[in-house]
């Protein structure tokens, strides 16, 4: 029969696309249909994502979508995880979602483990902790006269699949990331809202991958050209959900870097790992598709590198991305290396000053140039995936034998040799567009195209181009790594 074409909508920190997958036996494509930028905007009162430029390139997107060659069977909605939207009584948007790296939950975690600790916490959600979690924004929100008015609470890729199809609901995925989420049954942890006085009532059913999420409301169908027997189906709707999906992974022993703004670093497994051992490490029990966990720890990415090529232009230092890697494979290696994940990292601003600062601190030489920036980033960032992946495998006593990265940065060649020399273990680079794959091929299980979690890699394998790199087989290799790794984490 022939293959059934399905819309991914995947919006990414930095940019938006909307792609048509096709798929049927022994077939998967992407034809991207629109790519559209993710510009933040900062009010006086924080950072905010654009939420209506968003929603205007995903229609935008379905349009386009819609006059492509082939019938579109259903849309599937992924983002980044952790910030919402709330609605009032009326059903209205209640002022614009803020952005994770806003500043107003400095501080409050702190708060909140005071009324629950910690441990307690991640005994219930198996999350890692990051400053930004759904549960300490709500936190920061809590005497806000918009918090007070919102009657329900919606994940940004349940927030468009709302708007698109009028449906109220919480993708299972990306739930798992509130600090909300009770990781071993499955649902809202009603002790921790109650003892964290958060309304139960703001939170809306869990759905989950595969799960039907309404059809097209007849002014998007107008709008968009499609009918409005159109479906929304749920798939993992937190982007890394997705990417981990379309691993092509073929062995059973791999680990997998969703490697983007952030570098999402580890296993999955079918069952989470609770351990104060694995809490001390920080590392997050996400949910995956089909109840596999994604056991891993976010790595700060190519966030920053991202933003020393904004610090640089904004200077008006234009610099070209391919030059300026391959300057960076000439610099001198190990000369400087710092924990990318140190929270200094994590605000928009002067990246290449914060290094330097950094690195002044700890005794290393100031990266000099922007190719010492660059060497000095990528280097870190594949230390910071050798460590990852080894403690993930020791904590939850898995062996490795593969580093499956997906993403933008599986283009990046000197990340991914670096990379594969840092951990001393081959990596399968590709594909980049693993979180649209993953968007288009849970639908396509969901309308009886493709089968299960084995099947879906299977076919990525088959289909889609990887490039391998393997790890340098000199034996000073793996001393130079780990001494750069006490330097940077110490
Ligand atoms: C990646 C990602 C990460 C999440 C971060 C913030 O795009 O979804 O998994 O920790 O963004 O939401």
């Amino acid at each position: 029969s022939a293959p059934s074409a399905f819309a991914a909508v995947d919006l990414g920190a930095s940019s938006g696309r909307v792609v048509v997958g096709r798929v049927g036996a022994g077939t998967l494509d992407l034809t991207e249909v629109h790519r559209f930028p993710n510009t933040p905007v900062r009010l006086p009162g924080g950072l905010h994502w654009d939420i209506l430029a968003l929603y205007r390139g995903v229609l935008e997107g379905l349009r386009g979508a819609a006059a492509g060659p082939d019938p579109i069977a259903s849309i599937g909605i992924d983002t980044w995880a952790v910030d919402y939207g709330l609605l009032d009584a009326d059903g209205r948007l209640l002022g614009n979602p803020y952005h994770y790296r806003d500043a107003r939950t400095d501080g409050v975690a702190e708060r909140v483990w005071e009324r629950v600790p910690a441990a307690e916490l991640y005994a219930v959600t198996g999350l890692q902790h990051l400053p930004f979690n759904t549960v300490y924004q709500l936190a920061a929100a809590r005497d806000t006269a918009q918090l007070a008015a919102a009657r329900t609470l919606l994940l940004v890729p349940d927030l468009l699949t709302h708007w698109l199809t009028g449906s109220v609901g919480a993708e299972a995925t990306n739930a798992s990331t509130t600090g909300l989420y009770d990781a071993v049954a499955g649902t809202w942890s009603r002790e921790l809202l109650d003892r964290l006085e958060l309304p139960a009532a703001l939170l809306p059913p869990i759905r989950r991958p595969g799960d039907p999420a309404g059809t097209l409301l007849p002014q998007v169908a107008a709008e968009t050209g499609l009918p409005e027997s159109t479906p929304v189906t749920a798939v993992g709707s937190h982007d890394t959900a997705s990417a981990v999906v379309a691993v092509p992974a073929t062995d059973p022993d791999f680990a997998y870097i969703s490697c983007g703004t952030w570098s999402l670093a580890g296993l999955e497994l079918s069952a989470p790992v609770l351990t104060e051992e694995s809490r001390a490490a920080n590392f997050t029990n996400e949910l995956g598709v089909d109840g596999t966990i994604r056991y891993l720890r976010n790595v700060m990415g190519l966030w920053l590198l991202q933003e020393s090529l904004r610090t640089w232009a904004a200077r008006g230092e234009q610099h070209d991305l391919p030059e300026l890697l391959a300057a960076a494979e000439e610099a001198e290696p190990f000369r400087s290396v710092v924990d990318p994940d140190d929270p200094v990292f994590l605000k928009p601003g002067d990246m290449p000053a914060r290094i330097a600062d950094w690195c002044r601190e700890h005794g290393q030489p100031v990266p000099e140039t922007a190719p010492q920036v660059v060497r000095c980033v990528v280097e870190s960032l594949a230390l910071a995936h050798r460590r990852t992946i080894r403690e993930a495998a020791r904590l939850a006593g898995r062996k490795v034998s593969v580093v499956h990265v997906v993403g933008g940065g599986s283009r990046n060649a000197l990340l991914c040799r670096l990379t594969a020399d840092a951990c001393g273990l081959p990596v399968v680079a590709g594909p980049v567009e693993a979180t649209a794959l993953g968007n288009v091929l849970v639908q396509a299980r969901a309308a009886g195209v493709v089968g299960d979690l084995a099947a879906m890699r299977a076919l990525v394998a088959a289909t889609q181009p990887t490039t391998r790199h393997e790890p340098s087989v000199d034996p000073a290799t793996e001393a130079a790594w780990a001494r750069a790794e006490a330097r940077a984490f110490g």
